[in-house]
């Protein structure tokens, strides 16, 4: 494939404006559309709406040299590519109306040999059905464009350097497609692209984040056990994986974000029959969250029949994991919520180093929550947190093994 002329990139996200800029950077003219006029706005400033290291640069670049131009309307192009969200709704059913209405938004630009691309975390079948709209919208473009899915698989924090060197799967509804789709990733991917079909693609995403949910899971169970046996479950996570062939990861106060608690249910949603072990991960790891907040109470009551007062509580962290700004599904907040509701009489601090203010929770400075407060719950491993000294004289609940 010859270097596109023009990418339009749906959706300017915490995915999407990466992408944009660092395609951007191969002196292709990027048309980078979002619905939120804000958003177009400071990008066109070459400034970006999203905490995440070099994007500033990357952005600030591209927009200055005119190769990145964001709008809230799609341009004609040669490669469509779809990053929008994909939520759930009801009973944790997926909601792909993002991606239909991205893609009617482009059908009436569609030419013959335009690559249209799915990166947006989808159910089995998304990439089929979208060819399908396509195609009845401009029967006259039947077999004449190249459609595939390629899921992301960036982590939040690292994003610039993972987007062009991890390895990347690229599903076609054919074969055609998935080569043409490969020729172009090739541009600014350095890892290897593995070629598949697009229901291949669409569930190696699902997989892998669900593969990272039932391993957490494990660990959070064993944390419960651990619990009631009188283990030290950091201890004992730490020699079992000193075995070759075990590999067990960290628990903590639950598993939030928007990918890994929420792509699983794509499955189980689809298939529920077969998803005991899938299903069951999503539900320890829902439940370690509550057992925390319950923790956090029978602390309370304890402290109080032994010292005849209300203790002083501190939830350290907000954020869905350490050392980020992000509070999207995060268990932590949660769990600070249900501090916050269940006795309004208690003191309670809550802190998160990683930003300024919170419209429900009044936050209070790491340092000082610690010093004043009678019950600290760790909720999240910042490493603000990982400087401070083990204190005696405080009952510290340390769920995520700040001071493991
Ligand atoms: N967590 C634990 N214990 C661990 C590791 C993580 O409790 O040992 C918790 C975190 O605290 C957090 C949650 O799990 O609450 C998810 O964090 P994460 O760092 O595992 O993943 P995300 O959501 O930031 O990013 C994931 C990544 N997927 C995998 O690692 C398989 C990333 O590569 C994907 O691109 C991203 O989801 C996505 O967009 O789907």
């Amino acid at each position: 494939m010859n270097l596109p002329t023009d990418v339009t990139i749906i959706g300017l996200g915490y995915i999407g404006l990466p992408t944009a800029a660092l395609i951007a950077k191969q002196e292709v003219k990027v048309n980078g559309v979002d619905i939120n006029p804000s958003v177009v706005e400071i990008i066109n400033e070459g400034k970006i709406h999203i905490v995440e290291p070099d994007l500033n640069d990357y952005v600030q670049e591209a927009v200055s040299r005119g190769f990145l131009k964001a709008s809230t309307k799609p341009s004609p192009a040669n490669v469509y590519i779809i990053l929008v969200p994909t939520p759930f709704k009801g009973d944790h059913e997926p909601d792909i109306s993002y991606v239909e209405a991205a893609t009617r938004a482009i059908v009436p630009l569609l030419k013959k040999d335009d690559l249209y691309i799915i990166e947006s975390t989808s159910p089995v079948g998304t990439t089929e059905k979208m060819e399908q709209l396509i195609y009845t919208e401009r029967p006259e473009l039947k077999d004449q464009l190249h459609i595939a899915y390629c899921p992301e698989r960036v982590l939040p924090g690292n994003i610039m350097y993972e987007l062009e060197n991890n390895d990347r799967v690229i599903g076609g509804t054919n074969e055609t497609s998935t080569q043409k789709a490969v020729e172009f990733y090739r541009m600014f991917v350095k890892s290897e692209l593995h070629k598949t079909n697009a229901r291949t693609a669409e569930m190696c995403k699902l997989t892998e984040n669900s593969s990272r949910d039932v391993q957490i899971a494990f660990a959070n169970e064993l944390s419960l056990i651990c619990d009631k046996a009188g283990i030290n479950v950091w201890e004992l996570i730490d020699l079992a994986n000193k075995h070759p062939r075990v590999n067990i990861l960290q628990p903590g106060s639950g598993v939030g974000g928007h990918c890994i608690a929420v792509d699983p249910y794509f499955i189980v949603s689809d298939y529920p029959l077969e998803t005991k072990i899938i299903g069951s991960a999503r539900e320890v790891n829902n439940y370690k969250s509550f057992w925390c907040a319950e923790k956090i109470e029978t602390a309370k009551k304890d402290f109080e029949q032994k010292h005849g007062r209300k203790p002083v509580i501190a939830c350290m962290g907000l954020a869905f994991k350490p050392d980020i700004d992000d509070l999207r599904e995060s268990p932590a907040k949660y769990i600070a919520q249900k501090v916050l509701q269940a006795d309004n009489n208690s003191e309670v601090y809550f802190v998160e180093p990683n930003i300024s203010e919170h419209t429900v929770f009044k936050l209070t400075d790491y340092n000082e929550a610690y010093d004043k407060a009678d019950i600290i719950a760790f909720l999240v491993a910042h490493k603000e947190f990982k400087g401070l000294s083990k204190r005696k004289d405080k009952i510290i609940l340390d769920f995520c093994g700040v001071f493991k």
